[in-house]
C-alpha cells in the first residue's frame, strides 16, 4: 500500500523543483486527471514537473522513502487510461514535459537522443533537418511524448515495416524506485549483456521507473512516396493485394491501413474539410502508402501497376493515388481524424486487438456479426493497421441509447466479448495501445498464470515498495487468472 504524502515531503519537493516544477494548483493539475477520451478520471496531490535526471532521481528517492504513488505521465495521450492517476488523490504526477532536449542527432550513427518529454513531431523535425527520419507516427504525433511512447510501445501506422516502438529503441535512460540512475544510453547495435533492462522498461507503462531519455534508430529521409486510397468489397481481397504489392515493391509498402465506410462516414461529418477520395462509397477503404529512397524509381508507378491490375481482375472496386504531397496528406488526415471524429460522435467500448493477419478479414466480418448478435443493436467501427494484423474493434451504442449508460451497464461484457474472440484466435487484447488501466481485468482473466507470476515478480523485485503507476498494467494479488484463456 501506498501513503499519502505528508506536508513535509510537499515542501521538500516543492523547494527542490522550484514553482516551475511543482504545483498544486487546482486550475493547473485539471487536464493531467483525465484520460484522453474523458472516461476516466482521478486525482493527484501535486504535479511535478522535473527539468533534468537528477531531479527525477531525487524525486523517486523521496517517494520511495515515503512510499508515496508516482504516476509518470508524457503527452496523456493513452488509450487505455494509462496515465491517469488513482481516483485516491494520494500520488503524484510526474509529467516529463519539461525535459525536452534532443541531446544529440549523428547522421553518421543513424541515431537521436532525445528526452522523455520531446514531443514525437519535434523528434520528426529534427531528424528530417539531419536527412534522416523516425520511422514512427501516430495521429497524436503533435502531443505524445518519447518516454510514453517507448512505455507503452506504442504501434502507429508504420509498424508494417519498421515494428512498434521497442524496435526504434536502442538505449534508455531511466530512473528506478530505488532513485538509482540506469545509464543504458549507448546506442550499440549489439550489446549481449544478459537481460535487457531497455526492453524491460518499454512497454512496461512507468511500473518499474522513469525513462528520462532514449537513444532511437533513424532511417534515410524519404525521397518519393506514393499514398493511395482503394475501395473494396471483401476484406479478404485487401490481404491478397497487400501481398501482391509487397512481391511488386519488395519493403515499400510502409502502411496499410483499413477504414471501414461507416467510419469514412463520421470522419467526413464530423472533421471539418474533410471530402472522399473516391466517387462511391465502399464497404472497406484502404490506406496505403509505399515509399523508395532518393534517386529511386517512383514508387507511384509500380503501385500505379498493381492497383490498376487489381481493379482490372475484380480484386478492388476503385483507387486512387494521391496526385501531390497537398492530396496524399488529405488521405492521411482521413485516417488519422477516425478516432477524434468517433470520440465527437460518442463513447464507443474501445478495443485494440492483433489476430495473424490471415485470420483478420475473418475476425472482421465474423466478429462483427457475432458482437451485433449477441449485443443487439450495438455497431461495430473496426479501423486500424491491416497490414499488422491491428484493429481498433469499437463497438458504439444502439442509435438513441444514452452511450455513458449503456458503457456502464455492458461495456464490461462487451470487450470481455471481443477480447475472447481475439484470444480464440490465438490474438492479443492489447496490439498497440497497452494494459493501463482500462484492459486490467480482462488481462488479469486472460493472462494465465506463468505470465502473471512473471509479470509480478519482475514487479516485485524492481520496484519492492509498489509505487510506480500503481493500478496500471501488473494485476493486483487478488485478480488471479480465473481459468481464462491464455494470451
Ligand atoms: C489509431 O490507430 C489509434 O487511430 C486510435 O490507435 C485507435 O481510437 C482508437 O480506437
Ligand atoms: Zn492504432
Amino acid at each position: 500500500m501506498t501513503c499519502v504524502p505528508d506536508a513535509t515531503l510537499l515542501d521538500t519537493l516543492a523547494r527542490l523543483l522550484g514553482p516551475k516544477g511543482f504545483t498544486r494548483d487546482p486550475a493547473d493539475l485539471a487536464p493531467w486527471l483525465t484520460d484522453w477520451r474523458g472516461r476516466v478520471h482521478g486525482a493527484a496531490a501535486a504535479l511535478l514537473s522535473p527539468s533534468s535526471t537528477a531531479e527525477v532521481a531525487e524525486v523517486l528517492r523521496l517517494a520511495d522513502k515515503h512510499r508515496v504513488a508516482i504516476v509518470p505521465q508524457g503527452g496523456n495521450t493513452s488509450m487505455v487510461a494509462g496515465a491517469t492517476p488513482p481516483a485516491d488523490g494520494a500520488a503524484l504526477i510526474l509529467s516529463t514535459r519539461r525535459m525536452h532536449a534532443i541531446r544529440s542527432l549523428s547522421a553518421e550513427d543513424n541515431v537521436a537522443v532525445a528526452e522523455a518529454g520531446v514531443v514525437l513531431s519535434d523528434l520528426h523535425d529534427a531528424a528530417a533537418s539531419i536527412g534522416r527520419r523516425f520511422p514512427l507516427s501516430l495521429a497524436s504525433k503533435g502531443t505524445a511524448t518519447i518516454g510514453g511512447l517507448i512505455s507503452t510501445n506504442a504501434g502507429g501506422t508504420q509498424v508494417l515495416r519498421f515494428g512498434t516502438m521497442r524496435a526504434l529503441v536502442l538505449g534508455i535512460e531511466a530512473v528506478l524506485p530505488s532513485g538509482e540512475i540506469f545509464d543504458g544510453l549507448s546506442a550499440l547495435r549489439k550489446d549481449n549483456r544478459g537481460y535487457d533492462l531497455r526492453q524491460l522498461l518499454a512497454g512496461a507503462e512507468g511500473t518499474l521507473g522513469v525513462i528520462t531519455a532514449a537513444s532511437l534508430r533513424l532511417v534515410p529521409a524519404i525521397g518519393l512516396r506514393a499514398v493511395a486510397w482503394v475501395g473494396l468489397r471483401e476484406s479478404q481481397a485487401a490481404i491478397t493485394l497487400l501481398r501482391r504489392l509487397e512481391a511488386a515493391t519488395g519493403e515499400a509498402v510502409e502502411s496499410f491501413e483499413i477504414v471501414p465506410d461507416e467510419g469514412l462516414a463520421l470522419v467526413l461529418r464530423h472533421i471539418p474539410g474533410t471530402r472522399a477520395p473516391l466517387a462511391d462509397a465502399h464497404r472497406w477503404n484502404l490506406l496505403i502508402e509505399a515509399v523508395a529512397p532518393a534517386g529511386a524509381a517512383d514508387p507511384a508507378d509500380s503501385l500505379g501497376t498493381v492497383l490498376g491490375d487489381a481493379i482490372a481482375d475484380g480484386l478492388i472496386e476503385d483507387a486512387a493515388i494521391a496526385a501531390n504531397e497537398a492530396q496524399a496528406e488529405s488521405f492521411w488526415r482521413l485516417r488519422e481524424s477516425m478516432s477524434e471524429a468517433e470520440r465527437i460522435d460518442g463513447l464507443a467500448a474501445k478495443h485494440d486487438v492483433s489476430v495473424p493477419v490471415s485470420a483478420m478479414p475473418a475476425f472482421l466480418d465474423e466478429g462483427r456479426a457475432a458482437v451485433e448478435a449477441r449485443f443487439p443493436g450495438t455497431r461495430v467501427l473496426a479501423f486500424g493497421h491491416l497490414g499488422d494484423g491491428n484493429v481498433h474493434f469499437n463497438v458504439r451504442a444502439p442509435i438513441g441509447v444514452d452511450d455513458r449508460a449503456w458503457l456502464e451497464r455492458d461495456g464490461k461484457a462487451v470487450s470481455a466479448f471481443v477480447h475472447d474472440m481475439a484470444g480464440a484466435r490465438g490474438g492479443s487484447l492489447s496490439a498497440e495501445h497497452g494494459i493501463g488501466q482500462t484492459k486490467l481485468a480482462d488481462f488479469a482473466r486472460t493472462a494465465g498464470p506463468a505470465r502473471l507470476a512473471a509479470l509480478r515478480a519482475i514487479k516485485e523485485a524492481l520496484d519492492p515498495r509498489g509505487i510506480m503507476n500503481p493500478g496500471k498494467l501488473v494485476p493486483g494479488p487478488r485478480a488471479v487468472a480465473q481459468g481464462g484463456r491464455s494470451q
